[in-house]
């Protein structure tokens, strides 16, 4: 049994071995804990927890807590193979995996004892996975070339528009001097105007008190006229009797005017004389007395606005026709369109503008309604020639604070761009202003670094937007990997959309792929050379070395 032992131990270390100039090993143990397996003393479990003769390593029975002593065979349930892998990368596998019939590593040396008949493949994958470590690394190269080259033109971006904002300070400068020479002739302008516009002041007052005055007067001829229309005896006191007679103070509609209701009209007197008529009386009775005149309204009259006419007493609610008549009154009271009073009267003829009472007659008012509009005032020709020059002073002046604003406007618009965090080394900062697309299935993508990220439907929709520029997002020293758009359209039932761009170096700038892992939230995937690091240059021995552990 010893013998068997010693003879397996020996085969152990043969098979472990490829070349004269390996050190010699117990199957399955990595380069790195060689020097903990000396065949020439006792093996200490690597995790402290005991010690067994050298000759237990790999005898296929599992003696360690860890499972180190069966490095190469599958005796323990917590252990672990190392395959040496020549020619391409080692590997750490459980050791549940030797002999397993599966091939696990690429020299085969984890199926040593099994029919699986693997073979060594590690020179075939060792040098296409170098040839691929060997694009990617030029890829970085490339990129990192072309980061420089963004570097380089972020810098000039700032440059150039640091220099801009001088030139428009300088501007901004020369505007407002310019603006305060045209602000100073305005003034001086305006008090001009102002000056001759004083005496048309004057007359413009005068021209308003003689309208004011002769729309009283011309309301007192409409109390006048009404009132002799009223007092039917004509003894110049207007009774309670003489409104009975007058349907149109049958505020309740059944037919009779009630002494009450004539009353309501008196402001609660049996008689009024003119002089309380037309300063008391009138103001009262005057929208009832021209809702029942409507149908003639003469031109010097103006009928009543609806709010004029007074609530009387107890009234009932109004019948529908008299509503839909109401109805037809404009806001000022106006009855709107000829066709109207047509409808409500078929009898009317305009040319017999008389009244449907015999006894009625007005005076004609046409020239009076021309008076009252037509209030354009003409300057004379000095006096126009002063609001001329003040209105084109104020126009220069306009002009010249206009372009103020547009500068003052622009060199914000500048600063605030110089403030935005285009990365350490203002690598991003050409990506600013420019827009990348991709389209799947479904939408086309757009993402305008900096600015803003949309969703477009391919059926043709409009666009929905997923975010605008937020912040970066990446963790500690890598904050310029990701970033965020934020605060885009609501999402129905759900949060405002919003986007997260995760930067992979790349020799384009370019957007190759979108997601949407959760409702409403993207992910966006970003190449682009500004996150493309300088690769330490590798060389051959060291590619190899690394790929092959002696
Ligand atoms: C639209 C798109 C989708 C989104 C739904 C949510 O269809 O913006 O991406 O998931 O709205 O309702």
């Amino acid at each position: 049994m010893k013998c068997l032992l010693v003879l397996l131990f020996m085969k152990t270390i043969c098979e472990s071995t490829s070349n004269a100039a390996e050190v010699l090993r117990p199957r399955g143990v990595s380069l790195s804990l060689a020097s903990l397996y000396d065949a020439s003393k006792e093996f200490h479990c690597l995790d402290g927890s005991g010690m067994v003769p050298f000759k237990y390593v790999n005898d296929d029975y599992c003696d360690c807590q860890d499972g180190s002593d069966e490095p190469g065979t599958s005796a323990c349930p917590n252990g672990s193979f190392h395959c040496t892998n020549a020619g391409h990368i080692p590997l750490n596998i459980p050791s549940s995996r030797v002999n397993d019939g599966v091939c696990d590593c690429c020299d085969a040396s984890d199926e040593y004892n099994s029919n699986s008949g693997c073979v060594n493949t590690c020179r075939e994958l060792g040098r296409a996975a170098r040839e691929e470590a060997r694009r990617a690394q030029e890829e970085q190269a490339r990129g990192y070339q072309l980061k420089v080259n963004m570097i380089q033109e972020g810098v000039n971006i700032i440059k150039n528009k640091k220099s801009k904002i001088e030139e428009l300070r300088s501007s901004l400068a020369e505007a407002e001097g310019e603006r305060g020479e045209k602000e100073a002739v305005k003034n001086e302008a305006e008090e001009k105007e102002k000056a001759a516009l004083e005496k048309y002041r004057v007359i413009m007052e005068e021209k308003d008190a003689a309208k004011r005055a002769e729309e009283q007067a011309k309301e007192e001829q409409e109390a006048r006229e009404a009132f002799a229309h009223l007092d039917s005896d004509a003894d110049g006191i207007l009774v309670v009797d003489e409104l009975i007679s007058r349907s149109m103070f049958d505020t309740n509609r059944d037919g009779q005017v009630t002494p009450e209701e004539a009353k309501f009209y008196l402001r609660e007197e049996e008689s009024v004389n003119l002089e309380t008529f037309i300063s008391t009386t009138w103001k009262m009775m005057r929208p009832v007395y021209m809702m029942d005149h409507r149908s003639f309204i003469p031109p010097t009259m103006t009928p009543p606005a609806e709010e004029e006419i007074p609530t009387p007493p107890e009234e009932e609610p109004m019948p529908e026709e008299e509503e839909e008549e109401y109805d037809d009154m404009d806001e000022e009271g106006e009855i709107e369109g000829d066709e109207d009073i047509e409808e409500l009267d078929p009898d009317h003829d305009p040319e017999d503008e008389g009244d449907d009472d015999d006894d009625y007659s007005m005076g004609d008012g046409d020239e009076e309604v021309e008076a009252t509009e037509t209030d354009e005032i003409k300057y004379d020709d000095e006096t126009q020639q002063l609001v001329d020059a003040a209105e084109a002073a104020r126009s220069t002046f306009t002009e010249s604070d206009k372009r103020v604003r547009d500068i003052t406007r622009e060199i914000k618009h500048i600063e605030d761009t110089l403030n935005i965090d285009f990365g350490p080394e203002e690598e991003f900062r050409i990506l600013e202003g420019r827009c990348f697309e991709y389209t799947d299935r479904e939408y086309t993508y757009k993402l305008c670094p900096f600015d803003k990220a949309v969703q477009k439907p391919r059926s043709g929709h409009g666009e929905t937007r997923l975010g605008q520029w937020g912040l970066w997002t990446g963790e500690e020293d890598k904050k310029y990997s990701s970033m965020k758009y934020t605060d885009g359209q609501g999402c129905w039932n759900g949060p405002n959309r919003s986007a997260e761009v995760r930067l992979l170096c790349g020799v384009e700038n370019k957007l190759v792929a979108v997601s949407e892992p959760n409702r409403c939230e993207y992910q966006f995937v970003f190449q682009t050379p500004a996150v493309c690091f300088k690769p330490e240059p590798l060389s051959e021995e060291e590619i190899e070395h690394t790929h092959t552990e002696l």
